[in-house]
């Protein structure tokens, strides 16, 4: 499949990985919003939220367990957002399910 973060997951894409596992990757966006901001993908390709079932339950749950161990280690005591854009109203511009970490400032309450 021609997918940019299947193609990143498979290694044959550079990344600055901080996590990594047989079922999920955490790796820093190239476009950072904020100074902290993970991008926090599974490894088989689930297109957005939108595609999400019951049978996905473990591995989204292992995400979240993920995620604030990476908030720990990269120092965002002062808290941090995650966010996943699912379809276009929403601004996703790459079609593989993905969570945004973003930190190390405080961060804006605009959300529209
Ligand atoms: P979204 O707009 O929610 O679909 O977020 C996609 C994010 O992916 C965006 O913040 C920029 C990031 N991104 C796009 N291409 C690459 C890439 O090749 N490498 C990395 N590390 N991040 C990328």
């Amino acid at each position: 499949m021609d997918c940019l973060f299947c193609k990143i997951a498979a290694g044959e894409i550079p990344s600055t990985k901080v996590y990594e596992d047989d079922t999920i990757l955490a790796f820093r966006d190239i476009n950072p919003q904020a100074p902290t901001h993970i991008l926090v993908i599974p490894k088989v390709h689930i297109g957005s939220v939108a595609e999400l079932t019951e049978a996905h339950a473990a591995l989204v749950g292992h995400i979240f367990a993920v995620i604030p161990e990476i908030a720990a280690r990269e120092g965002l005591t002062g808290g941090f957002r995650v966010v996943s854009n699912c379809g276009p109203d929403a601004g996703q511009s790459v079609p593989h399910l993905h969570f945004h970490i973003l930190g190390g400032k405080e961060l804006s309450l605009e959300m529209a």
